[in-house]
């Protein structure tokens, strides 16, 4: 493929279901607060600024250290203003978001909602400024166990409506299992959310099949280890089931060695609808362009192919019907 059709690749409008706010913070923005509030951040960064970690519970870890620094709506606030100006650049026209009530605001109501409406301005200005659609998914965090899931789904709960529009889980998939948290995401059913969880990343098609049938969620973050188990791969497609696909995620994190080795093409080809989206772009060395080059380069994408794909994405959206049809006006411009 040559270089002209890789620019226009790069260039192609994009949505992106899968991306957890403080992981999208620029490691030059987590420094420059540390600086302000005069925290000292030790062994976040590596000698180059990036940030640094060696393993997936180490990355857990340092994404949970450079996360301190954030400490208030209004962090908040420039973190979601400097987050959706790097998506606009990468050509994304709708992003969703995780953001967690354990972080914003310790997990009490009244300080979520202070979060949230910090963030949904910034989010507001931003579509007005960038012409870019933000939407929340509230996330419990699994090592923090099924309680804290709870109050999370309480702040869903509560704060339902047109713009969080999901509930999900992210965390160490190596604690508890996926029906520990599922009265957490009953709660968060019955407020009217749409599901989605990690499942099948760190650990195998066990946990891609507890998702289904424990949290009957609709969407599943990564999903792609479902790969090693054809029948559960065929359950998806029976199921209509999305996978928010992170390839780069997976490669910085060992889950593959290589992005030819990744199964994203292989799930495709099977007729599973996978998405594509950056996770944590800073941490992965990552942008949504970036991943859109790779996916050309390795397998072969098209313009059709990524056209099938951000249509996909859009379907499988939380939003409102009305913000989808504005979202694929934009796609098909
Ligand atoms: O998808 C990656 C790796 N797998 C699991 N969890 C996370 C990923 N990126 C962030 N997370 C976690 C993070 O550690 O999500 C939570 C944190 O606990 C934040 S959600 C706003
Ligand atoms: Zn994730």
């Amino acid at each position: 493929m040559d270089e002209e059709r890789i620019a226009a690749i790069r260039g192609l409008p994009k949505v992106e279901l899968h991306l957890h706010i403080e992981g999208a913070a620029p490691p030059a923005f987590i420094r420059g607060l540390a600086q302000e509030k005069n925290v000292r951040l030790d062994g976040v960064f590596d000698e180059r600024g990036g940030y640094a970690f060696t393993d997936f519970v180490h990355f857990l870890s340092v994404y949970e250290a450079a996360t301190s620094v954030l400490k208030s709506p209004e962090d908040y606030a420039r973190l979601t203003t400097a987050v959706l100006e790097e998506c606009a650049e990468n050509g994304v026209v709708y992003a969703e978001t995780f953001i967690s009530p354990d972080f914003c605001g310790g997990g009490d109501v009244g300080a979520w909602q202070e979060y949230l409406h910090a963030i949904r301005e910034a989010s507001d200005r931003a579509e007005t400024s960038l012409g870019i659609t933000l939407r929340g998914i509230v996330t419990c965090v699994r090592h923090f166990g099924p309680e804290t899931a709870k109050r999370s789904a309480l702040c869903a709960a509560e704060t339902a409506g047109d713009w969080i529009v999901g509930f999900g889980m992210g965390g160490d998939e190596n604690q508890g299992k996926q029906r520990d948290f599922a009265y957490a995401f009953d709660m968060a059913r019955e407020a009217g959310l749409r599901l989605t969880t990690h499942a099948g990343e760190w650990r195998g098609p066990r946990e891609v099949e507890d998702a289904i049938t424990d949290l009957r969620i609709e969407r599943i973050g990564h999903g792609v280890r479902a790969y090693e188990d054809l029948a559960l791969v065929d359950k998806l497609v029976e199921n209509g089931i999305v996978l928010e696909v992170c390839p780069g995620s997976n490669v910085n994190l060992g889950v593959y060695p290589s992005l030819s080795r990744h199964p994203i093409e292989r799930l495709r080809e099977r007729g599973v609808k996978v998405t594509v989206s950056t996770d944590d772009p800073p941490f992965f060395h990552t942008t949504m362009a970036d991943e859109y080059e790779a996916l050309a380069r390795t397998f072969g994408w098209d313009e059709e192919v990524f056209a099938e794909i951000a249509r996909t994405s859009a379907e499988a959206a939380f939003c409102d019907e009305e913000t989808r049809k504005a979202v694929m006006k934009r796609l098909d411009a």
